[in-house]
């Protein structure tokens, strides 16, 4: 072999596979490898016949094809395979090689890679990919941190494969160790939030309006004009309409209990360890494990009732579109959440993430790809430390022009009984975000009254007080006490 390759890619998958196809597309030569070596034989004699792609034999063999530095990237499955490829890659390789990892692994998993080759002078990087098998072929969203000295390296790669937004690449550097891995979950989480509130809209209209699959997939479209358009609301709107071989509309016949894999729930596990109230995604999340109760839920059905008295609903064009704006805002307060969720992660980690430029690498190739990650990266451009989304001038009045509209549906939810736990969280949220006063005063009395776990004055901050608050127990207080 004369010329050698750009790049190695290990784990022939079918994201694997489109995405050696990607960058051949984009002119440059891929060593391609698996575990199964015979699937690299397969995908040499079909899908990649007649490209520039290279196979390799063994490990050492894909190696040695490669210039230098050596770029190996890996879409094997998280977790230990990934491991495994790195322990037996570390002696086929030199100092400032780089290895990257394409899965969906663990943040923590990639700041532990990425210190631990750091030592061995190896240039780790965990990147997220998004966008599922279309992406990777044809324009993936990359989210790439770890070793920042690897950057200059993969870059070209990386931008030349990715979706383009207005032009723009949607893959730049998200930040050291495991940012990029982080964001890409955070994404996930944001994702499962968007999911869930068009759900909930879906049921409101099914429910409360009684509409018929045609009328609705007729709305989503009319939705997808504005400021809604998005991924998301476009494969509703075909979803909704889909007929079976028999006639029937197909979603009515699937079963209403939800799967999920985990990254979800890893957001909201996230959002807890660092405290950040990222309400709409673990209401996401939950809705999906409420859903999965499927039997449990057929036998309550039967013995709890809902409400008795119906409310009044509106004409039914002006609800329709207080549904629209009540959509709107909550996914508003979901972004704004996610983004609290990324700053927080970021302090901790001492990660310098560049927010407008993640807004960028969500605006096109993923699946949460919308119009609105534009006004979100307009927002972050303007003011790049803006601390809360809320409070930009054109989220705030958005919001604020929605907010009628979007109590209306709560409350008119509520007085149904049509369950709509990311609109209603999201308006807590809002609610509480706004209040200069919240009744965590009680909440420290209480403590203190039966833990003696102290409280501060609010003309006194810093100063922890206790209380013997029956006049019996003693003075003690918490670090002296335990209960
Ligand atoms: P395989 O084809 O040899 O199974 C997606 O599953 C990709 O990850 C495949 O390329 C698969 O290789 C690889 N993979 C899964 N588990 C693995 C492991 N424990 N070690 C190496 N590769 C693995």
């Amino acid at each position: 072999m004369s010329e050698k390759a750009d790049i190695a890619l290990i784990g022939l998958a079918v994201m694997g596979q489109n995405l050696i196809l990607n960058m051949n597309d984009h002119g440059f030569t891929v060593c391609a490898y698996n575990r199964t070596t015979e699937k690299v034989d397969a995908f040499l004699a079909n899908e990649a016949k007649g490209t520039k792609v290279v196979g390799a034999k063994s490990l050492e063999d894909m190696v040695s094809k490669l210039k230098k530095p050596r770029r190996v990237m890996m879409l094997v499955k998280a977790g230990q395979a990934v491991d495994d490829f790195i322990e037996k890659l570390v002696p086929l390789l030199e100092k400032g090689d780089i290895i990257i990892d394409g899965g969906n692994s663990e943040y923590h998993d990639t700041e532990r890679r990425t210190k631990a080759l750091h030592e061995k002078g190896l240039l780790f990087i965990g990147t997220g990919v998004s966008g599922g098998e279309d992406g990777a072929r044809y324009g993936p969203s990359l989210m790439p941190g770890g070793d920042k000295g690897a950057w200059p390296h993969v870059k070209d790669i990386f931008q030349g494969i990715a979706a383009k937004a207005n032009g723009e690449p949607c893959c730049d550097w998200v930040g050291d160790g495991g940012a990029g891995h982080f964001v890409k979950m955070v994404h996930n989480g944001i994702e499962y939030g968007d999911m869930q509130l068009i759900c909930e809209a879906y049921d409101l209209m099914r429910l409360a309006l009684k509409m018929d699959h045609q009328e609705m997939s007729d709305v989503l479209a009319e939705w997808n004009k504005g400021e809604l358009d998005s991924f998301l609301i476009e494969i509703t709107r075909d979803i909704l309409k889909f007929k079976d071989k028999d006639g029937s509309y197909l979603v009515e016949k699937i079963l209403d209990s939800a799967g999920q894999k985990g990254t979800g729930k890893w957001t909201a596990i996230a959002a807890l360890e660092y405290g950040m109230p990222v309400t709409l995604i673990g209401e996401a999340v939950f809705a999906r494990c409420l859903s999965s109760l499927k039997a449990e839920r057929v036998e309550a059905s039967k013995l709890l009732s809902g409400p008795i008295k119906k409310p009044i609903l509106k004409d039914k064009a002006l609800f329709l579109e207080d549904i629209r704006q009540a959509l709107y805002a909550s996914k508003i307060v979901s972004y704004a959440q996610g983004f609290m969720l990324l700053r927080e992660a970021a302090k901790v980690h001492n990660w310098d993430l560049n927010y407008g430029a993640i807004a960028l690498m969500w605006r096109g190739g993923c699946i949460i790809r919308s119009v609105f990650l534009g006004n979100i990266k307009a927002a972050f451009d303007k003011n790049p430390s803006l601390p809360n989304l809320l409070l930009d001038d054109f989220f705030k009045s958005a919001v604020e022009r929605c907010q009628n509209s979007w109590r209306d549906v709560v409350s008119a939810a509520v007085q149904l009984g049509i369950p709509t736990p990311t609109f209603s969280t999201a308006l807590a949220f809002y609610d509480g975000y706004r209040s200069p006063r919240l009744p965590a005063n009680l909440i420290q009395a209480q403590r203190d009254y039966f833990g003696a776990h102290t409280y501060e004055l609010v003309n006194q901050p810093g100063k922890f007080i206790h209380t013997n608050w029956t006049g019996h127990g003693g003075n003690v207080s918490a670090s002296t006490y335990q209960a």
